[in-house]
């Protein structure tokens, strides 16, 4: 069945193996749902029009696995993404899952785990590049603290700072050609995790030695439960140039990681998201990082990815109108001014600002309308407009 939200290529949007497959296990349940087998994944998203498959290294080939045994499941694999109409844009590395990561990966205080971290992301990228990624992500999950007593801070800054200049190395010693995606996030698994917000990263990313090979990849749920903006944060990254790759989701602030499909809980910061993107032209993959509900069986699974996209496209459209509609229009021609800065500075140019006149009071007196513009949003987003 077709409509005006059917998913296309297009679209980019892709799901991460972990997301379709995650089975519902918390910390205080067993999963609910049987092992989803990658390639029934890649068979899963094909069937809802999804345009990618984005995985963990570990997602696919067990950490344990033979290089024969990696081999043949790479190559069935590859057949599954060509049969399904699948690609892979982009990989990542798990960096927290086996028990060597308790201390951190990259900033872990035992050499011999910072090396490990980074041979095993060395395999992960052979793994994404075998596939046709070109996007890294790096979400450093264990790459914090329960108590600040075990090393200083800083010293933590410093090893990432190394992991990351190594891997951007290898990057070009092996003619890969990925873009690194940085993604942030404020606690979980950690007490505290060390590049808590995509602000973090962008402070972290101009000292290192390839800045132009490293970006961000903010992700809904991380910003917001640290009760931060996430619009705000995704505008800055690509203010910066930085905006590699995003995860899409949803989230109530000062929760646990909540994951939920996007839109579910907040669908009125997800249509000023999706305004951003679509207005500023962002042309990177839309990535689902979510999952259903733990009360779901996989036809639960799909409608939550179904809705995910469906959500996406319908904001998109929304976005659309609201760009379309003259009312809102003219209050944001009225309101919004223009971005003509104040003027280069020049001594002659500060003398002339330093002796101007403001009518202080009748411009703070100006009404601004933006109740109203609010409103017509709304009525935009409740979809009586
Ligand atoms: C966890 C992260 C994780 C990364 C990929 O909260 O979102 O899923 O996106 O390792
Ligand atoms: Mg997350
Ligand atoms: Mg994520």
């Amino acid at each position: 069945m077709s409509d005006a939200y059917q998913p296309q290529a297009a679209h980019k949007f892709s799901f991460g193996l972990w997301t379709i497959s995650n089975r519902g296990r918390d910390p205080f349940g067993e999963p609910v749902r049987d092992p989803l087998p990658p390639n029934d994944a890649v068979a899963m998203l094909g069937e809802l029009g999804a345009w990618g498959v984005n995985l963990h290294d570990n997602d696919l080939v067990p950490i344990d696995a033979t290089a024969t045994e990696r081999d043949t499941i790479v190559r069935e694999f590859k057949a599954a993404m060509r049969d399904h109409g699948v690609v892979c844009p982009m990989a990542t590395v798990s960096l927290f899952t086996d028990p060597i990561f308790k201390d951190g990966a990259f900033t872990a205080n035992d050499p011999q785990v910072r090396a490990y971290a980074i041979q095993k992301t060395m395999s992960a990228m052979d793994l994404g590049a075998e596939l046709g990624a070109s996007t890294f992500v790096l979400w450093g999950g264990r790459e914090g603290t329960e108590t600040d007593a075990c090393r200083r801070p800083d010293d933590a800054v410093k090893r990432l700072r190394d992991a990351v200049n190594y891997l951007c190395e290898y990057n070009i010693a092996q003619g890969y050609q990925y873009r690194f995606a940085m993604e942030a996030k404020p606690n979980e698994p950690r007490g505290d995790i060390y590049m808590a917000t995509t602000g973090n990263y962008l402070g972290f990313i101009p000292t290192l030695d390839h800045p132009e090979m490293v970006g961000v990849n903010p992700e809904v749920a991380h910003e917001t439960m640290a009760g931060l903006n996430f619009t705000h944060a995704v505008a800055q990254a690509w203010d910066a140039g930085k905006l590699f790759h995003i995860d899409l989701n949803d989230q109530n602030p000062g929760r646990y990681d909540q994951d939920f499909r996007f839109g579910a809980a907040n669908p009125r910061a997800a249509f000023f998201l999706v305004k951003f993107l679509e207005d500023v032209g962002y042309d990177g993959p839309r990535h689902f990082d979510a999952h259903a509900y733990r009360t779901e069986d996989y036809e639960g699974v799909k409608a939550f990815a179904r809705g995910c996209m469906r959500t996406y496209l319908i904001l998109k459209e929304k976005a659309a109108r609201w760009n379309a509609d003259p009312e809102i229009q003219a209050i944001v021609k009225a309101a919004h001014g223009d971005n003509a800065p104040v003027g280069r500075f020049s001594a002659d140019a500060a003398r002339e600002l330093a002796n101007r006149t403001f009518d202080r009071k009748t411009i703070a007196a100006r009404g601004l309308a933006y109740e109203q513009l609010d409103q017509l949003t709304t009525e935009i987003i409740l979809g009586v407009r």
